[in-house]
């Protein structure tokens, strides 16, 4: 899988190589390049905000250099596809799901996190100030497929964080990154949030600080344990989340 990132803070993602993400990487599974969006600026004070149209606070990302950078990343031969973003034999795509962040996109989900997975190729642009210009997105449309998306309905300063959050939720259903597929098809969210939230967990000592663990779960009743744990997730998904609770019934 590729990735690509504008960006105007590009040390958000010196995080990319530790841990589950940087092995990947090191592994040649992902292959991530940064880059800084004021490098398709050409004044002396590499400007990418300007005031708003129709007024109102703040600063709004101006929209030649992300076009420029669109440019740079498709590649100068980069023309319309139909249906953009398919691959034209099986192998690697021609053109890049552009992800742009935003609190008024579409959710940000295990699905969405699993599309991402399947891409081959993901672009992100991280805005800041109060956003990019609209044509901006209107005009990547026409080459390739676009997902404005919201890590949640609450508003950070930009986008980096929300990227970091999608780039590791995507890389870990990469085939061969996570070691255990198992931890994956038992998570709770593995199927979208169409079940149950996960049962809660323990490990030794079996009793620390005055609190022991289930006796189920020493009993080495494997019924048992399963029917515990379906129980646990069932209580813990009614009280948390009764959104998901109510489409198990
Ligand atoms: C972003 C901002 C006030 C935007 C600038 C670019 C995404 N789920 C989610 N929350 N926040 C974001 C996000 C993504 C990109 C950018 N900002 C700051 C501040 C706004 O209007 C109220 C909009 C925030």
């Amino acid at each position: 899988m590729r990735v690509d990132v504008v960006t105007i803070f590009t040390d958000y993602f010196a995080p990319l190589s530790l841990s589950l993400v940087g092995k990947a990487i090191e592994t040649g599974l992902v292959d991530v390049h940064v880059h800084d969006l004021r490098q398709w600026t050409h004044d002396r004070h590499r400007t990418v905000d300007d005031t708003p149209y129709g007024g109102g606070a703040g600063m709004v990302m101006k929209p030649e250099p992300w076009g420029e950078a669109f440019d740079a990343i498709l590649g100068a031969d980069a023309e319309p596809l139909a249906p953009a973003g398919e691959r034209s034999d099986g192998g690697e795509p021609r053109v890049p799901t552009l992800v742009v962040p935003t609190p008024a996109g579409t959710p940000f989900s295990q699905s969405m996190a699993q599309e991402f997975a399947d891409a081959g190729w993901l672009l992100f642009a991280c805005g800041r100030y109060e956003g990019i210009d609209q044509r901006v997105v209107e005009h990547a449309r026409s080459r390739m497929p676009v997902v404005e998306v919201s890590l949640g309905d609450y508003v950070l300063n930009g986008g980096e964080v929300a990227v970091l959050a999608m780039i590791e939720a995507a890389v870990r259903l990469l085939p061969g990154v996570l070691g255990n597929p198992e931890s994956l098809s038992e998570e709770s969210l593995a199927d979208d949030l169409g079940g149950l939230l996960e049962y809660p967990l323990y490990t030794k000592p079996a009793s620390w600080r005055g609190l022991d663990v289930p006796a189920v779960l020493l009993s080495g009743h494997h019924g048992q344990v399963a029917a515990w744990r379906a129980e646990q997730s069932r209580a813990r998904t009614r009280v948390t989340r009764p959104d998901l609770f109510r489409a198990e019934e």
